[in-house]
C-alpha cells in the first residue's frame, strides 16, 4: 500500500553574509531572474520572494537584504527593519557560506538564526573550489558550529547539487496548504521587477560607491498585449552623479537602459518600450515621502 503523500507548504528565509550567493540562488531555484544581483555587497533592498511548486510541495523562498552598513541614514534603517522582519516570519532557514571561508561575519548571521526553526547549511560556489577533497574536512568543522538539520554543498551559479538542496528543505516545510497558485513566480509586479532590473545595472555598470546614492523609480507602466510602456526615474543625490550616470554623449545612460530592457522583455517575455530620465532629489536617502514612495518603508 503507498503512503498517502503529506502536501507541504512554507517559507524559506535565505540568510548569510552579503555575497555569498543568495539572491543567485533565488534565481537559479526559479529558473527566471527575479533578484537582482552583482559583485558589489548589500545589492537586494527589497524582501523578494520565488516560489518552487512541486506535485507535493511548494517553497516559498524569501531573499532579504542582509543588515545594511552601506547606505546612508533612513534609508539604511529601513533597510535594516526589512531585513530583521525577514526573521521573525520565516519556517525554515538556510544559512549560506562560500565555500572554505567561515568569518566572524558569517559567525554572527548564524548567531542570529534561530534555534527553534531548522537551520540547513548551504556551502555555495564549490564550482570556485579546485581541490573538492578540502570540502568534507569543511563541512566537519561547521557541523560542530550549530546544529544544522542538514549541510549541502552547492554551486548557485552551476546549479550542481541544487536538486539537492531543495530535498533536504522540503520534509521541514509545514504540512498545509499550498501559499500562492502553482504557477506564481513571485509575489512581486512587474512593475517592481523593472524597477530591479534597472538598478541591478546601476550596481554592475557603475563605480564603487556611487549605486548606493541610486534608487529607482516607475513612473509609467502601461501593458497592452505583449507590449509594455515603461518610464523610470534614476533618483540621484547630487548634479555630478547624475552627470556621470548619463555619461559622455549619453552613452553610459544608455548602456544601462539597454541592459535593463533585455531583462524585462525576457522575463516578461514580449516587447518593452523603456524610457530612463535621470533626477537629482537631494537627500533623498533622507526622505520619509520619497522612501515610502519607492517602498522601502
Ligand atoms: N563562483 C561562483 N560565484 C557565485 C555563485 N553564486 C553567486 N556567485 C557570485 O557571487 C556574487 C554575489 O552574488 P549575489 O547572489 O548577489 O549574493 P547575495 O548578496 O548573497 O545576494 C555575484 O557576483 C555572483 O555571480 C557560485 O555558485 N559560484
Ligand atoms: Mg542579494
Amino acid at each position: 500500500m503507498q503512503e498517502a503523500t503529506v502536501y507541504r507548504a512554507g517559507t524559506v528565509a535565505l540568510v548569510g553574509r552579503p555575497n555569498v550567493g543568495k539572491s543567485t540562488l533565488l534565481n537559479r531555484l526559479v529558473g527566471q531572474k527575479l533578484s537582482i544581483t552583482s559583485a558589489r555587497p548589500q545589492t537586494t533592498r527589497h524582501r523578494i520572494v520565488g516560489i518552487v511548486s512541486q506535485p507535493a510541495a511548494q517553497f516559498v523562498f524569501v531573499d532579504t537584504p542582509g543588515l545594511q552598513g552601506r547606505h546612508a541614514g533612513r534609508l539604511n534603517r529601513a533597510l535594516n527593519q526589512t531585513a530583521s522582519e525577514g526573521v521573525r516570519r520565516d519556517e525554515v532557514f538556510v544559512s549560506f557560506l562560500d565555500a572554505l571561508s567561515f568569518g566572524a561575519a558569517d559567525r554572527a548571521v548564524l548567531a542570529r538564526a534561530p534555534r527553534d526553526r531548522p537551520v540547513i547549511l548551504a556551502i555555495n560556489k564549490v564550482d570556485a573550489v579546485p581541490d573538492k577533497t578540502r570540502l568534507l574536512p569543511f563541512i566537519d568543522e561547521l557541523a560542530r558550529v550549530h546544529p544544522f538539520a542538514a549541510i549541502v554543498p552547492i554551486s548557485a551559479r552551476t546549479g550542481r547539487q541544487v536538486p539537492d538542496l531543495l530535498a533536504a528543505i522540503g520534509p521541514h516545510l509545514p504540512a498545509g496548504a499550498s501559499l500562492y497558485a502553482q504557477d506564481d513566480l513571485t509575489d512581486r509586479s512587474e512593475r517592481f521587477l523593472a524597477a530591479e532590473f534597472l538598478r541591478e545595472k546601476l550596481f554592475r555598470l557603475l563605480g564603487d560607491e556611487l549605486p548606493y546614492a541610486t534608487a529607482v523609480e516607475v513612473e509609467q507602466f502601461e501593458a497592452a498585449g505583449r507590449l509594455r510602456r515603461i518610464g523610470a526615474s534614476i533618483i540621484v543625490d547630487r548634479p555630478a552623479q547624475k552627470a556621470i550616470i548619463i555619461g559622455k554623449g549619453g552613452e553610459k545612460l544608455k548602456t544601462i537602459a539597454t541592459q535593463a530592457r533585455e531583462d524585462m522583455e525576457k522575463l516578461f517575455g514580449g516587447r518593452v518600450y523603456l524610457e530612463v530620465w535621470v533626477r537629482v532629489r537631494r537627500g533623498w536617502m533622507d526622505d520619509p515621502r520619497t522612501l515610502r514612495a519607492l517602498g522601502y518603508e
